[in-house]
């Protein structure tokens, strides 16, 4: 079985954190309303969701991804780079506890999981100005005894490695190289986002279908072109908060 869990839109999501965007104004039920379309989306991709509850104090706490690293042996509580954010782990601690065992990311530690790419038993980590060296070290001593590697990735002007880099299949990345060099990932082919769209680097690859913005048509067109299924949200009003479509759900298997 395939868990999503997603929170729902916190009515304080105006007050998020931004780093690379101007403030614009939020409509709060359009973003409810798109963030129920996009549990849909994760509903008809396989997904079984478990939607928890809003919290009204924590702007951001929509963007569950940051909160942890889920893997199939245990789950890596993070230690989010914007203090605002930190409380948001002790919920997801709680809910995942019922289906992993847990480790966390220590102070002074920084790590969000839009800065966790993994592809096979490699996790790549972005560098940013949320994910530090001290934690991408904890994160890969946590990791070796499960046989994952852990190698950290330079990031150019954008808030996450996962804002530039996604996978489309077990072999292909979305790619924004103006963020992200393609040397990075020895291996792997690439689609490369279209230069007009500067937020076109982020997808969610869940079984073969490619969850993907409605924002970003032209790359979406490369994308299908390359031979790839996508099915299109829209996530205009989660977008003025600097987030995509990984950022809103934390997918994992789980036996039973
Ligand atoms: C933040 O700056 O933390 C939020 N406003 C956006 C987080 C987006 N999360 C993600 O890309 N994983």
């Amino acid at each position: 079985m395939r868990i999503a869990v997603t929170r729902e839109v916190s009515s304080a999501l105006q007050h998020c954190e931004l780093s690379y965007q101007q403030r614009a104004e939020i409509d709060l039920q359009l973003a409810r309303a798109q963030h129920r379309g996009y549990i849909q989306v994760l509903e008809g991709a396989g997904c079984r969701v478990v939607e928890l509850p809003m919290l009204p104090d924590l702007a951001d706490s929509v963007f569950v991804e940051d909160t942890a690293v889920v893997l199939d042996e245990l789950a890596v509580i993070t230690r989010p780079g914007a203090e605002s954010r930190r409380p948001e782990t002790h919920a997801m601690q709680k809910v995942l506890a019922g289906y992993r065992e847990l480790r966390s990311i220590s102070a002074p530690g920084t790590l969000d999981g839009g800065d966790v790419l993994r592809i096979g038993r490699t996790l790549y980590v972005g560098l940013s100005a949320r994910s530090n060296r001290t934690a991408i070290d904890e994160l890969a001593l946590i990791l070796a005894p499960f046989g994952y590697r852990v190698n950290s990735v330079p990031l150019r002007d954008c808030l996450h490695l996962k804002t530039a880099v996604t996978q489309l299949a077990a072999d292909t990345l979305l790619i924004d190289p103006r963020h992200v060099d393609k040397r990075a990932f020895p291996g792997m082919g690439f689609v490369e986002v279209d230069p007009a769209e500067p937020h076109g680097g982020n997808a969610l690859l869940i079984g073969a279908t490619v969850i993907y913005p409605a924002s970003c048509p032209r790359t979406q067109a490369r994308i299908e072109a390359s031979g790839y299924r996508v099915q299109s949200v829209d996530m205009s009003e989660t977008e003025k908060a600097e987030g995509g479509v990984t950022c809103c759900s934390l997918v994992f298997e789980q036996a039973g």
